[in-house]
């Protein structure tokens, strides 16, 4: 008989309010055990919550966005009840019950499993400040806890072993990445390394600041609870907890000099990650398998051989990256099947993050000869050039935003041929109109900015032209036109470029359209944009004119096909046919994707968009 079964959050360790960021079952789908139905994140672990039945989603309770703790209802599955799927579930049920369930975070599983009480364990985390930091990454909190549960030893004063901590049920995790070489100075809670499972994500922090006197595991192997890392040369030896106020006089002191190493970390961690792939390759080739028998620790991942051996054609995966991406463990996973590398694909989940059918799309892409890796494989590269040889140099690291931009930036530049036809539009009525009503829209507390007039004008024009409203069908053969008009405007923030997106602009009136333009500019510097508001663009203006400038290329928001970039307006003396009459001008630069737009298209687009800015008449006419 069928049978209904809830499935819960389960324990979730010290963890509490955790982001559910991504759902992956909806209601109708068939699981089987085992399958992940929701992944959590929090700053430092992302795992997969899996389903402890097989059967039919009839309930989803929770949505991308939620925060969950232990306990709540995730899903309601209907079992088929004929017994075997059934006793699979339970038994996998009663196995996590036991022991660990398989959607516990590893700290978690450790607490149960070494039998070391997980209150006990936990109350020494609480010892250390409660920190949740140290808690999320679950080797944090066994560093702080003075090695208790693995983490870090004393070996001498001054020198510090430290091991990675406890793992729970996990044996045999692969080292993604290692973050730290010799010589690198690290502050408490830096992370060390990733650890991958199939299931979670995970950084391990430093339990303590000091200097990196010897690293001994590599991207590549495998570790297990209680195995070294490395030595951790502190200013005062071993002593737990002794260091926290210390740290950060050290830090204030040499606050440059720190900046300096993190950068030279960063160096050392190219460098790492490239010599440990030549090493993994050497491995491989001598002795194919059990090389390493007896030191589990430097038995080589089979994954990560196969990885690299994938016959997929596509680039090489850079370990570095691959562990950084924003993505979650499953799609981790998914991504390593395919060979693909996480660092080249646009994630469209929240805050950019890579979801499963990102990875699947830029393989259709890509294998459709369409996409990034075909093209990239013929790019010739920019040298490299060590530019210490020539004078002082400072490394920073590039912020998340700028990161994700310049990807998006070069997949256009790449992948869209890209024409930009300039124009100038009179705005002087507009620009007298915008004045006179400056103060009266200041009262409702709105800035009339002339960007509104001009996003009005602009759907007025991609009414005209609606393939400037379209997008091109991933198949390259069809153009997909939107009868919505969402406009996105490029925003400049301190932590880079962003695009916010004006949802139905077709239905608001230029006072509408600049009270979005000024809530959605004040959340983009304050870093609030959700991913809802930068998504569905249809169109995008590019405003420099607050600035100044006469002219420029703006880059098409892909898989748009168009972008208007709008310099600043300047008096200009225009001959009307019998005089010069001065006249305030403002440029246009309309960049558009060729294969879509022609250019007497684009001609004609900006030419009308040119009379629409004359007619001030026109933009502030009611919304019917
Ligand atoms: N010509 C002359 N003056 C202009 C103008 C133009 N084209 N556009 C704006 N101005 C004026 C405004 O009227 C305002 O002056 P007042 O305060 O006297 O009214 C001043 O410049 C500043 O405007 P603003 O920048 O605050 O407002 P906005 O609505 O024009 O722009 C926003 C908002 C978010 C687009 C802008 O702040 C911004 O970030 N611009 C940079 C966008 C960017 O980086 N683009 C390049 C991306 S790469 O393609």
């Amino acid at each position: 008989m069928a049978e209904r079964k809830e499935i819960r959050v389960p324990d979730l360790g010290d963890f509490s309010d955790v982001d559910v960021i991504e759902v992956l079952v909806s209601a109708g789908d068939t699981v089987e055990v085992e399958d992940g139905l929701i992944v959590l994140e929090t700053d430092k672990a992302s795992m997969d919550v899996p389903s402890t039945a097989a059967g039919k989603v009839v309930e989803v309770s929770v949505a991308s966005g939620d925060t969950v703790n232990e306990g709540d209802l995730i899903a309601v599955i209907e079992t088929s009840g004929d017994g075997e799927e059934d006793s699979a579930a339970d038994e996998e049920k009663d196995a996590g019950d036991a022991e660990v369930s398989s959607g516990d975070t590893p700290a978690d599983a450790g607490d149960k499993q070494a039998g070391n009480g997980g209150d006990e364990d936990r109350s020494g985390k609480d010892d250390s400040g409660g920190d949740d930091s140290g808690d999320e990454s679950g080797g944090g909190s066994g560093g702080k806890s003075g090695g208790k549960s693995g983490g870090d030893t004393v070996a001498e004063p001054g020198r510090r072993k430290v091991e990675v901590p406890d793992l729970g049920d996990f044996d045999e995790v692969d080292v993604i990445e290692v973050h730290v070489a010799e010589g690198d100075e690290v502050a408490e809670e830096d992370p060390l390394l990733t650890l991958e499972t199939d299931k979670a994500s995970m950084e391990v922090p430093s339990p303590a600041a000091g200097r990196v006197a010897e690293v001994v595991v590599s991207a590549g192997d495998k570790v297990s609870s209680g195995d070294e890392i490395l030595t951790l040369l502190t200013e005062r030896g071993g002593s737990d907890g002794g260091g926290d106020g210390d740290d950060t006089a050290e830090a204030d002191e040499a606050d440059e000099a720190e900046q300096e190493a993190a950068a030279k970390r960063q160096t050392g961690r190219d460098r790492e990650s490239g010599e440990a792939g030549t090493e993994r390759r050497q491995t491989q080739s001598a002795a194919p398998s059990g090389e390493q028998a007896g030191s589990g620790r430097r038995e080589r991942a089979d994954s990560a051989d196969e990885r690299r051996d994938m016959p997929s054609g596509f680039p090489a995966i850079d370990e570095a990256g691959f562990s950084r991406a924003h993505a979650s463990p499953s799609v981790r996973r998914l991504a390593r099947e395919l060979g693909v590398d996480l660092v080249r694909v646009d994630g469209t989940g929240r805050k950019g993050r890579i979801l499963a059918e990102d990875v699947k799309s830029w393989v259709k892409k890509t294998l459709q000869g369409g996409g990034e890796a075909a093209t990239g494989a013929a790019l010739p590269s920019v040298p490299e050039v060590d530019f210490a040889r020539y004078g002082d140099v400072v490394t920073q690291p590039l912020g998340r935003i700028r990161k994700i931009s310049a990807r998006r930036l070069q997949a256009s530049w790449l992948n869209l041929p890209h024409v930009t036809q300039h124009d100038l539009a009179d705005i002087t009525e507009m620009e007298e109109r915008r004045q006179e009503l400056k103060g009266t829209a200041a009262e409702r507390g709105i800035k009339l900015t002339p960007l509104a007039f001009i996003i009005k004008a602009c759907v007025q024009a991609l009414k005209e032209f609606p393939r400037f409203n379209s997008s091109l069908h991933p198949d390259g053969e069809h153009l997909v036109l939107k009868h919505y008009f969402h406009i996105g405007f490029a925003a400049d923030t301190p932590n880079g470029l962003v695009v916010p997106v004006i949802r139905d602009a077709e239905r608001k009136d230029v006072y509408e359209l600049a009270g979005d333009l000024a809530e959605l500019s004040a959340a983009a510097r304050e870093g609030k944009l959700s991913a809802e508001q930068m998504q569905g663009g249809t169109f995008t203006v590019s405003s420099l004119g607050g600035i100044g400038g006469t002219a420029f290329t703006p880059i098409i928001n892909a898989p748009e096909v168009a972008i208007l970039g709008v310099s600043r307006s300047s008096m200009q003396p225009v001959w009307n046919g019998r005089e010069f009459k001065p006249r305030l001008m403002l440029p246009l630069s309309l960049s558009y994707d060729h294969r879509v737009i022609d250019g007497a298209d684009a001609a004609r687009f900006t030419t009308w968009l040119s009379g629409a800015l004359g007619d001030v008449g026109g933009l502030l006419e009611a919304i019917p």
